[in-house]
């Protein structure tokens, strides 16, 4: 990806590869708002953003729904800058959304994989992923090279605006360069989450849950699931549990946990232990080497270590392998799930 984008943008001491933004950068540094549109995974990348990009450069987000941002009278300023994410760069709201937003005098900006599509002629700047063609029609590398370039922006904007400090800053860049070799220290791992899917292949209904930045994951991976094996699948924020999907738990309910070593890991530890009370089946992702939360649940797949506002980079791959082990399982064709198009230009 880093190779993929020349140029370089300055973003207080440093620079950061993201040369699609030069020119643009300054915008972004001013916008009164940052919009992030897209649909299906790309919305969830704009979802993992926001707690990027509050929580780095404390810029005022908010994250829609391309599909609906398009029909309504959403107010839009010229002040706001939109950030259009899409892997085809061809899914017809998401064009129509950025239309309307360029109309009430927004900026655009794009997070894009194919060059020249649509969607990335239709902005006035942007990022290129690179990441190639997804071979199938549900999203995976694309979710994580729009959450790496989303994660650089967000680092490039709170340096420019001081809101990060010199400290997170090197350990969120040296993160980004550890992920290639965990993120294949988690491939090596598929045996045990093929395992578990074996187990869980005949399950009618999963619920996801996570906190914070692995909210968004949750979604994703009950997302996954919903598209390859065509089992009903629920991701919820864990606080939100009590406030209805707890009524769904039994022995029958498969509950997936993101519960890595980050700063919700109390809370989320003791969401598990409310599952567990009622005798839903468990699987954690946890941080390796985690003791606690084997000793609650059913099963865990580790993960390694990484900076929290990185870490959906890894802890959503043992959820799309788990889906791909289930779909495959169930004798579903991953690379073209029945009623979806690669590209939905309609
Ligand atoms: C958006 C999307 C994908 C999904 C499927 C249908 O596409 O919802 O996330 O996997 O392919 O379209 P895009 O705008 O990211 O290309």
């Amino acid at each position: 990806i880093a190779d993929s984008m020349r140029g370089r943008i300055h973003a207080g001491n440093e620079s950061i590869q993201l040369g699609g933004l030069t020119g643009y950068f300054d915008r972004l540094a001013d916008a009164s708002r940052i919009i992030f549109i897209g649909c299906g995974t790309s919305w969830h990348a704009g979802l993992v953003a926001e707690y990027l990009f509050e929580e780095l450069a404390r810029v005022n987000v908010e994250v829609e729904y391309a599909s609906e941002f398009r029909y309504r009278n959403p107010v839009i300023h010229p002040g706001d800058v939109v950030i259009a994410i899409s892997q085809s760069g061809e899914t017809a709201d998401t064009l129509a959304a950025i239309e309307l937003a360029k109309e009430n005098g927004a900026t655009i900006l794009g997070v894009c994989n194919a060059v020249g599509s649509s969607i990335a002629r239709a902005t006035h700047a942007g990022a290129y992923l690179h990441a190639g063609p997804e071979i199938g029609v549900a999203s995976t590398k694309a979710f994580t090279s729009q959450v790496t370039v989303l994660a650089l922006m967000a680092i490039a904007l709170g340096r420019r605006k001081g809101t990060l400090p010199d400290h997170t800053f090197r350990e969120l860049l040296n993160g980004l360069q550890s992920l290639p070799g965990q993120i294949e220290q988690v491939l090596r791992n598929s045996d045990r989450i093929k395992e578990i899917g074996y187990i869980f292949t005949y399950a009618r209904n999963f619920i996801y849950l996570g906190r914070g930045v692995h909210f968004p994951v949750a979604l994703e991976g009950a997302l996954k699931l919903k598209e390859i094996s065509y089992i009903h699948a629920e991701g919820y924020p864990a606080a939100e549990m009590k406030h209805g999907p707890i009524a769904l738990i039994d022995e029958d309910m498969p509950v997936i946990f993101i519960a890595t070593r980050d700063s919700s890991y109390e809370k989320i530890v003791s969401n598990i232990q409310e599952v567990k009370a009622r005798k839903g089946r468990v699987i954690a992702i946890v941080t390796e080497g985690d003791q606690l939360i084997k000793t609650l649940v059913d099963f865990t797949i580790e993960i390694p270590w990484t900076h929290e506002m990185i870490s959906p980079l890894l802890s959503v791959v043992p959820l799309q392998l788990l889906s791909y082990y289930i779909a495959v399982m169930r004798g579903r064709n991953v690379d073209q799930p029945r009623n979806l198009a690669k590209s939905v230009t309609v």
